[in-house]
């Protein structure tokens, strides 16, 4: 019998109204089966927006320093548990062992993060014109929030969004993508156990028709925070858009490794294999293009087939394994349709295989895949791929390899490999990215600094630091006047 998850709303662990249910695979091994968990639908988004905004005034009228409390355990709750909820991360998802440590390490990063808010939510207090008046301005909470959250990052992802939702007073609804769905449940677990109140937190498993589309579309869901392909959120905001529904997007990237001739090549090495192969290629922020200064190119690019080559694929929850499977069928089949596109656009340097015998033989694995002699405007250097597929572009030098970097509908994250510190400061300026790494990879966010995309990327929110703040609140600018009679601002001036 295999386990069954319930949903959350309102207090109370339960299934879906009407009784259905959905499968949760080990991509490594499609045998294992992790569980059955709530196929749900409209009537149970409805429970739980109205169970979200019940418990909504009690939330916002806890003082901020208490929920930063609540947060606090959470974080703490969260770090005993770190290896249990890596464990079944990996094996819900794929990845290996060290990056889903790494992605609930970010919770608990983002946990402590908004406990500190709790005794901060900064406001301005400013100088008025008139005498005896006094000027602020004070967050406020919005209400129910819709969390709608990916499969790569389960943790990082769902934290960055629920944790400062919380800190600001908003009562939120998780709706976690259905490849990760005990991953959330973990989450929800942790802070049933810090004791954030019923209500606070709810959790509705299923699809993006049956749930995601219910809750973009309920009237009392007043914000939604997203994180996905661009085409999803093109529909999610074309959705809210007629209801002025508050939106944040996090979407695809296109996201480039520079590599100019004066670098470090052992280092531009190491951040491109990481950057492109790990989590399997499947960040928002992979490394999913690598332009090359044509002086090194040769050179450059033998050592890194030879080392891609080498990386050990296999389950990810066997210590040695370097790659995990793709998420699922789908995604695999994405990537295979793209390496037959790359190969008539390209030259296939290495990979190019679906994995499927031995031990990979029931689990979605895929070859590290490197295509050289990309053209900036071929297909796999445009399209977000989502896999092990990396598209090398040759730059006669710097101005050209900004100008191919930024040659793209997307604009997440970016580096440059050198030791010109001219070069490194003209690339901050002109690159046209959310993100910018000087001699690192594209991957490696932290959460105290912004973290979100230009152009496709988003439509101009960011999550993590406090400037995440700005999405889950609302500014209220206060006058209190105390002269005892009446002022006209801009009017009364005083001589
Ligand atoms: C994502 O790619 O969807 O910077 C998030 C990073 C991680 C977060 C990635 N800290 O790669």
């Amino acid at each position: 019998m295999a386990d069954r998850y319930l949903n959350h709303i309102g207090g109370k662990w339960m299934p879906a109204g009407d009784g259905e249910w959905f499968e949760n695979r080990n991509p490594a091994d499609t045998n294992d089966l992790i569980g059955l968990f709530p196929k749900s639908s409209k009537a149970d988004v409805d429970a739980a927006v109205q169970a979200a905004s019940d418990a909504f005034d009690g939330w916002r009228l806890m003082p901020a320093p208490k929920r930063g409390e609540l947060l606090y355990r959470l974080g703490e709750i969260l770090a005993a548990r770190k290896e249990e909820i890596a464990r079944l991360m990996t094996r819900e998802m794929g990845k290996i062992l060290k990056e889903t440590r790494g992605d609930v390490q970010e919770g608990i990063d983002t946990a402590f993060y908004a406990a500190g808010e709790g005794r901060r939510l900064f406001g301005d207090t400013v100088p008025v014109e008139l005498p005896n008046k006094f000027g602020m301005s004070i967050r406020q909470p919005i209400g129910v929030c819709g969390l709608i959250t990916p499969w790569n990052f389960p943790m990082a992802i769902a934290t960055w969004k629920m944790f400062p939702a919380l800190i600001c007073g908003n009562t939120v609804i998780l709706k976690p993508a259905s490849d990760t769905p005990a991953s959330a449940v973990k989450l929800v677990e942790a802070v049933l156990e810090a004791g954030v109140p019923a209500g606070v937190v709810n959790l509705v498993h299923g699809t993006g028709s049956g749930v995601g589309i219910p809750m973009v579309e309920h009237p009392d869901v007043r914000l939604i925070s997203f994180t996905g392909s661009s085409a999803v959120g093109k529909d999610i905001a074309t959705r809210c858009g007629p209801q002025l529904k508050r939106l944040s997007l996090e979407l695809g990237g296109k996201n480039a490794q520079i590599v100019m001739a004066d670098a470090d090549l052992g280092l531009a090495l190491e951040g491109a294999l990481w950057g492109a192969f790990g989590t399997t290629g499947q960040r928002c922020t992979a490394t999913s293009r690598l332009i090359i200064h044509k002086p090194i190119k040769e050179k450059f690019l033998k050592i890194l087939v030879e080392r891609a080559r080498q990386i050990r694929i296999g389950s990810g929850l066997e210590e040695t394994t370097e790659m995990g499977p793709l998420v699922n069928e789908g995604q695999l089949e994405t990537v295979m349709k793209y390496v037959e596109i790359g190969k008539k656009e390209a030259k296939l340097l290495c990979g190019g295989n679906r994995l499927s015998a031995g031990a990979h033989r029931n689990g979605w694995f895929y070859e590290p895949t490197i295509f050289a002699e990309v053209a900036p405007r071929a297909r796999i250097a445009q399209e977000e791929i989502f896999g092990p597929v990396l598209s090398v572009i040759d730059a006669s030098d710097l101005e050209d390899a900004i100008r191919i970097l930024n040659d793209t509908r997307y604009g997440l994250s970016s580096s440059i490999y050198t030791r010109d510190i001219n070069a490194a400061f003209r690339a901050i300026r002109d690159i046209e990215a959310g993100i910018t790494y000087v001699n690192g990879p594209t991957i490696g966010a932290e959460v105290q600094l912004p973290f979100g995309g230009v152009k496709d990327t988003g439509n101009g929110h960011r999550e993590a630091s406090h400037t995440v703040l700005d999405t889950f609140s609302e500014w209220k600018s206060v006058y209190v006047d105390y002269s005892g009679k009446l002022q006209k601002a801009q009017i009364d001036t005083v001589e």
